[in-house]
């Protein structure tokens, strides 16, 4: 039986409101850390736990809060970053949506710990309706007195804010969001300073996803030990996996970080298989910014030894047989996929979200998108498909921000193992050019 920490009463009625939420044990970790433990306590268990950024790149929290800058004069600043942009990545409105206090909850733990006083949540301009259940959520909060001043009679005082982005991808990489807050463009910044010691207004600032704040929560109740005893190796706890695409039962699921793959796509309990009468061919496991890989790869191999949903597991072989957790957005594609179609419709998105800082991304995203065009619509030639190799090498690691190689690796996974589809598109380009007739731009 999976365990259930963020998603344990996401059903019951009424659970986005204080009162039910308080019935459930709620604002208990708040309690506890405020009356009980010290700020230096609560990073210890976060550091105890393992765990790991939700929002991608997967690196470790308790090590990301000891590197602020504490014996800097000026504020020091926590930002929830709601930003959750990424295609295939819907778990972080399902949780907000669904139970706010959760999440408040461990923003005002996380607050504690890193003394911050003024927290933000940015949230992306296409969520504006949840703006209204988060605020809410404060309001309440502060209503039975988990914030404002002298919280609990701890002398810590804090203040929760929330902000919508004008709906820009790029304003979910850290330091573009910090920019945006200010009120300026969401442009990266370059790093080092990391925002640990130059952040919000140049003060030392943390910047997290949703899910791992809203995981705070849990950890602190249960106790750092007991959290990593959850999970798998260096991947502990549990995990929310956005599922979408050809599955039976598409939708948000807390899984154990260690869950074999093929137990996630087919059991009843997750995703019910792919669609009846259907196979599975491709899937994007992490978020649109990671790897495709074919269905074979998350299948067993010979021994029988199962492809983990875990850091380690998925990206095991490097860029030759592995991908990432990422985000946790899991596109799931049958045999009606057309691979050439959905690397084109990827590399638009990139290019229309690629803030143009870079002339690498900037340029690269946009011949990307041309180039592939051509393929898609059958106007394309065999030494486009190598042409696309050799623009994706030319972005990857070139740029300031991840956007970048989130951009490249996308077309040249997809071209290392689906490039007979490419060649399709050249081979039969009469076909292609009819096929697609109906659907041009
Ligand atoms: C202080 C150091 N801090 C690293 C901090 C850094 C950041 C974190 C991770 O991109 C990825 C991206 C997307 N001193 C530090 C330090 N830090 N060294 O650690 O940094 P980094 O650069 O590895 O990642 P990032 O810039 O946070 C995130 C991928 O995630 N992704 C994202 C999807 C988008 C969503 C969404 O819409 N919600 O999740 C999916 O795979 O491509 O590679 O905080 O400051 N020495
Ligand atoms: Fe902007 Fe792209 Fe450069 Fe990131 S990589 S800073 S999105 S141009």
């Amino acid at each position: 039986m999976a365990t259930k920490l963020l998603l344990e009463h996401i059903n019951v009625p009424g659970i986005e409101t204080y009162e039910v939420y308080r019935s459930k044990g709620g604002y208990r970790a708040v309690e506890k850390a405020l009356k009980t433990m010290s700020p230096d306590d609560v990073m210890e268990e976060v550091k105890k736990s393992g765990l790991r950024g939700r929002g991608g790149a997967g690196f470790p929290t308790g090590m990301k809060w000891s590197f602020l800058d504490r014996k800097s004069n000026n504020p020091r600043y926590l930002v929830c970053n709601a930003d959750e942009s990424e295609p295939g990545t819907f778990k972080d409105r399902y949780l907000m949506e669904k139970n706010p206090h959760i999440l408040i909850e461990g923003l005002i733990v996380s607050s504690y710990s890193l003394g911050s006083n003024s927290t933000y949540i940015y949230i992306r301009g296409e969520y504006k309706w949840i703006v209204g259940i988060l605020e809410k959520a404060i309001a309440e909060a502060k209503n039975a007195g988990f914030l404002g001043k002298n919280i609990l009679g701890s002398g810590f005082d804090l203040e929760i804010y929330v902000n919508n982005g004008g709906g820009a991808y790029i304003c979910g990489e850290e330091t573009a969001l910090i920019e945006s807050l200010e009120g300026k463009r969401g442009n990266p910044r370059i790093k080092p300073p990391f925002p640990a010691i130059s952040g919000l207004y140049n003060c030392p600032t943390v910047v997290n996803n949703v899910e791992t704040l809203a995981t705070v929560t849990p950890i602190i109740n249960m106790g750092g030990d007991e959290y990593a005893k959850l999970g798998i190796g260096k991947s502990t706890g549990t995990k929310l996996i956005s599922a979408c695409g050809h599955l039976n039962r598409p939708g948000v699921y807390e899984i154990d970080l260690g869950l074999p793959v093929d137990e996630f796509l087919n059991s009843d309990e997750y995703c019910g298989g792919i669609r009846k009468g259907h196979e599975l061919k491709a899937v994007i496991a992490g978020g649109s910014s990671v790897p495709i890989l074919p269905a074979e790869l998350f299948m067993r191999n010979a021994a029988g030894e199962a492809r983990l949903m875990s850091y380690e597991s998925l990206s095991d072989g490097g860029f030759a047989t592995g991908t990432m957790l990422g985000s946790g957005g899991f596109i799931a594609m049958d045999e009606t996929t057309c691979i050439v179609h959905n690397t084109w419709t990827l590399a638009r998105f990139y290019h229309h979200e690629s803030c143009g800082q870079c002339s690498p991304c900037r340029e690269g995203t946009g011949w990307m998108e041309k180039v592939l065009h051509r393929l898609e619509f059958g106007h394309g030639h065999m030494h486009d498909i190598d042409l696309l190799v050799e623009i994706a090498s030319k972005i990857e690691g070139n740029t300031i921000c991840p956007l970048g190689d989130a951009a490249a690796w996308p077309v040249a996974a997809a071209i290392r193992h689906f490039r007979d589809e490419f060649e399709y598109h050249v081979t039969h380009a009469s076909l292609v050019k009819d096929s697609r007739k109906a659907h041009l731009p």
